[in-house]
């Protein structure tokens, strides 16, 4: 039977700094799960510094990790998270973890597929970059989708896992409607997208923010998936009737790491779909999803605050490195000051709501 609190979470593990279960754990505990910890990979730190050290763990590591999970009984998620997965075959043995957990008889009578809330983030690239996994993880992910609960694709994941572009409001809609139909995934939450002047004022967005900082735009939208027999079956949703909400909230500029890692635990964390449909209309992932946004922009506030003193007293002495030292220092400060804003997690400000568009 499924412990209501404990979330199991999947991603990288670095020693110093906070990406991957480094910046999902603690929020994830402030919010009062019990969060059971595997590592994909344990590296000294994240890979923007340049240079890192350590292992990515092998599909047997991690087989070994489950299997011995379940032989003593503690196999009893009722959430699960999965952020980077360095190979397909890693993303392969997940898989039959979920199929596994999904094919649970609870008793329940309303849960046909196990009690599990699974968020996948499908880590694979994104529009900056391209993509910065092995291009066979791509096809995995894909098969997987049908096993989660929740996607948190950024615009080049979602453009990828559909084989479809989103160059304006229409194609977003097909891409959205395509995750729900084709790949049978309840909730979708594009983290950001870009779209046309044209259509950001046909949804009553702006290019920045009223205080003249640029706006990202996160989307999102639910489709009830009916479960006969354990199997997902396919939607009968059509272009016209989906539903998408939005929200707008101002980019904090330059590279920060485990901010996206950190938002999927926000969302996971803060989603109650037993929640009724909130005053607003708003539905329980698009209020979670206003949270985590809430809790980001106050802790990338945080980050800043440190930044900016610790860049104001750095002096003349950058001129005396190299470009490699001058990287990593740059790095080091702008690590996510994640235990210094327990307040943010805890209760943030909504500042930036979801609307429907
Ligand atoms: O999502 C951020 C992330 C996760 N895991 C590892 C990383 C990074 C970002 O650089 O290096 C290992």
């Amino acid at each position: 039977i499924p412990d209501p609190t404990r979330i199991l979470s999947i991603q990288s593990h670095v020693v110093s700094g906070y990406v991957g279960n480094r910046s999902a754990t603690f929020p994830l505990q402030l919010l009062g799960w019990d969060v059971d910890v595997t590592n994909t990979v344990q590296f000294s730190n994240h890979t923007g510094y340049g240079r890192w050290g350590g292992l990515r763990f092998d599909s047997s590591h991690l087989s070994d990790i489950f299997s011995s999970l379940d032989k003593n009984g503690l196999l009893r998620y009722s959430r699960m998270l999965t952020g980077y997965m360095p190979s397909a075959s890693v993303v392969e043995v997940v898989l039959g973890l979920v199929k596994k957990l999904r094919s649970r008889q609870t008793g329940g009578e309303q849960d046909e597929e196990g009690g599990l809330v699974y968020l996948l983030d499908p880590v694979m690239g994104d529009m900056g970059r391209g993509m910065y996994v092995s291009p066979d993880v791509l096809p995995m992910y894909q098969a997987m989708l049908e096993y989660a609960t929740i996607i948190t694709p950024n615009q080049f994941e979602a453009q990828a896992l559909t084989g479809m572009q989103i160059t304006d409001l229409d194609s977003l809609k097909h891409v959205l409607l395509k995750l729900h139909k084709k790949h049978k995934v309840p909730h979708v939450i594009i983290t950001s997208v870009e779209l046309p002047d044209a259509d950001l004022e046909r949804i009553g967005a702006q290019r920045n923010m009223a205080d003249g900082r640029p706006a990202m735009l996160q989307v999102g939208s639910s489709c009830e998936i009916e479960v006969r027999g354990g199997e997902r079956q396919e939607p009968t949703l059509e272009v016209d009737e989906l539903r998408i909400w939005s929200i707008q909230f101002p980019e904090v500029q330059g590279y920060f790491s485990g901010v996206g890692d950190m938002f999927a635990a926000l969302t996971l964390g803060r989603f109650h779909p037993e929640t009724k449909i909130a005053a607003d209309d708003l539905t329980p992932i698009a209020k979670a999803s206003e949270l985590a946004i809430a809790s980001l922009q106050g802790i990338l506030s945080n980050t800043c605050r440190v930044i900016d003193e610790l860049e104001r007293n750095l002096g003349g002495e950058e001129k005396e490195k190299d470009e490699v030292e001058v990287r990593v220092d740059r790095m080091r400060r702008r690590e996510l000051r994640v235990v210094q804003s327990k307040k943010e997690i805890e209760s943030p400000t909504i500042v930036y709501r979801a609307k429907w568009i």
